[in-house]
């Protein structure tokens, strides 16, 4: 069981055999055979043209405000056992493995994936300075992998797509645990399949510890206190089980319920005066703006890699697929405060904005108050300091140019090198989404800082350190990330839209870190022929940094011509 709280099958509801939300089953109908049919055409067409098209008329409003029973408790997913080694390195065993989970009270079950259980996996805790050892086996009857999104890493242990775990096989990344606590999860990162791989169930946190973090008076008594939230949505049939997603538009499959930890309908009994969430988007395609229905402050106190240096009061919290945020909300005793969703600002035009769940609202979860709360210490006034990346010592200037399913013009190729970084530079990326649809970006083994947003300096809320920022259309946002020791030539390391649909398509690229000078292999491991795109794969171009026609990504010497040509 990869959950603490007892599966909601074996749980008593107040109405039994209920499936979730029925009232809503004869439009998801409707909505089923409308997704169906434009299913059909773009596989028929497999071009971003249609998904204009689909944005017209390819999802309707969702609004599940007030309609949600929150009939079984929330499930926390367990900490993950591990011990240490010989050489005191701290050791987890997981394995992937096949289930079935019951979403909520009286549905039938769905089968699913999990990691050490049904759904999701449990929660990895390592502390900074520690090194660790995954053991990950795939039990699972087809190829996956595991990702540690977040994590500053060697390339080779980062899980990528070209770290393939055959089923039967046992892989066994090792690293050192070298950056400040923070919310990070895993993941598959299986090439063309990362949504269906997360979407069956494959995803947990693992969280940092360190010093700083320790000494800071936050909840953090884990389960009580200070609790993951993993959220995703989904649709279901009228027995409950999961389904085909009801809506499609720009940003992919979009369910019409929201699952919590792997419940639909979760309710939180809180028996302390504050309580951490730490909320991760786990969704496919959906971005969420998390609110307190009383419209009180949620206290944003991390974000993708780490504290902030001060708490931000927020009476909103957007978080695009992959975002991380903790969050301190203050309750009084005896009250219900329900989370709720409300429609996050994606910055796309009414037509897309509607297909890609930027009008939709939804009941998140209840909280409820013990009459007797234990008394939390307030929030301190600030809490860690941040080390400030100067643009100055900046070595290279690149952009990213996302458009369809494209990152400078260009779709994933397993074999091609985008550019070599520097081990122990400065870089500053201009990401720009020139699309209409949403896309956001993440990079792998760095955090980053936001140095600008269309030129301003970054709101409070992106002042930490970040892996993953939305990218509203024509607002360029600028980062700067430092690049650590570890380098190799071999296996790179991925930069994405981690909308996992356009992910899967191509909306991807790979870098590699080399000491100054040094050049990637031109044949890199990893690539098992499932391209999702098999029309341009002969000729695989040199894994040396590609200046034909594509000089959107260069370094810094030629830095100085980027924009021209792009239209911008
Ligand atoms: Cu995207």
């Amino acid at each position: 069981m990869p959950f603490t709280e007892p599966n909601a099958a074996a749980h008593r509801s107040p109405r039994p055999g209920r499936p979730p939300a029925t009232r809503r089953s004869r439009r998801r109908r409707l909505l089923l055979f409308i997704g169906a049919a434009f299913g059909v055409v773009l596989l028929a067409t497999g071009t971003a043209t249609v998904l204009a098209l689909l944005g017209l008329i390819g999802a309707a409003r969702v609004d599940t405000t007030g309609q949600v029973e929150f009939a079984q408790p929330l499930p926390v997913p367990p900490v993950a056992e591990s011990h240490l080694d010989a050489e005191g390195r701290r050791v987890f065993d997981l394995s992937a493995q096949e289930g079935s989970t019951v979403f909520a009270p009286g549905a039938a079950p769905t089968d699913t994936w999990g990691v050490n259980g049904d759904y999701f996996g449990p929660t990895l805790r390592a502390e900074r300075g520690e090194e660790v050892l995954v053991n990950v086996t795939n039990d699972l009857p087809e190829t996956t992998t595991m990702h540690w999104h977040g994590m500053h890493l060697p390339a080779a242990m980062d899980g990528g797509p070209h770290s393939e775990i055959e089923p039967g096989q046992t892989w066994s990344p090792t690293w050192l645990i070298d950056q400040p606590a923070a919310t990070l999860w895993y993941h598959p990162h299986t090439h063309g399949l990362t949504e269906e791989h997360v979407g069956r169930g494959l995803a947990g946190m693992f969280i940092l510890d360190d010093e700083d973090a320790a000494e800071l008076d936050l909840p953090s008594d884990y389960g009580v206190d200070d609790i993951p939230l993993i959220v995703q949505d989904r649709s279901f049939d009228d027995e409950g089980r999961v389904t085909t997603a009801a809506g499609f538009g720009p940003a992919g499959a979009l369910g019409d319920e929201l699952v919590v930890n792997g419940a639909v309908g979760p309710y939180l009994e809180v028996s302390t005066e504050r309580v951490r969430l730490r909320v991760l988007n786990a969704s496919a395609a959906r971005t969420y703006a998390f609110t307190a229905d009383d419209g009180r402050d949620l206290m944003l106190i991390g974000t993708d890699g780490g504290l902030l240096e001060a708490p931000v009061a927020q009476q909103e919290v957007m978080l695009s697929p992959g975002e991380r945020a903790e969050i301190v909300v203050t309750m009084e005793p005896g009250e219900d405060v329900v989370l709720r969703s409300g429609p996050p600002e994606l910055g796309v035009r009414a037509m897309q904005d509607r297909s890609s769940g930027g009008q939709d609202h939804f009941d998140v979860l209840e909280l409820r108050a013990a009459r007797d709360l234990t008394e939390s210490p307030p929030l301190p006034d600030e809490l860690v300091t941040i080390p400030r990346l100067e643009e100055a010592d900046a070595t290279a200037h690149r952009h990213f140019e996302m458009r369809s399913f494209e990152i400078n013009g260009r779709s994933m190729d397993m074999n091609r090198v985008d550019f070599t970084a520097t081990a122990r530079t400065t870089e500053v990326w201009e990401l720009r989404n020139t699309h209409g649809d949403p896309h956001n970006f993440h990079v792998h083994d760095v955090q980053f800082q936001v140095l600008d947003v269309d030129g301003d300096p970054p709101p409070p809320h992106l002042r930490g350190w970040k892996d993953t920022v939305y990218l509203p259309p024509d607002v360029p946002v600028r980062v700067i990330m430092q690049f650590g020791d570890y380098t190799d030539a071999a296996v790179p390391y991925m930069y994405h839209c981690h909308l996992l649909w356009h992910e899967d398509e191509g909306m991807m690229g790979q870098f590699v870190v080399l000491e100054d000078g040094a050049r990637p292999v031109t044949e890199l491991a990893g690539d098992h022929g499932r391209h999702h795109d098999d029309g341009d794969d002969g000729g695989h171009e040199s894994a040396e940094h590609d200046h034909g026609g594509h000089d959107h990504v260069h370094h810094h010497d030629d830095a100085e011509q980027h924009h021209g040509g792009h239209g911008h």
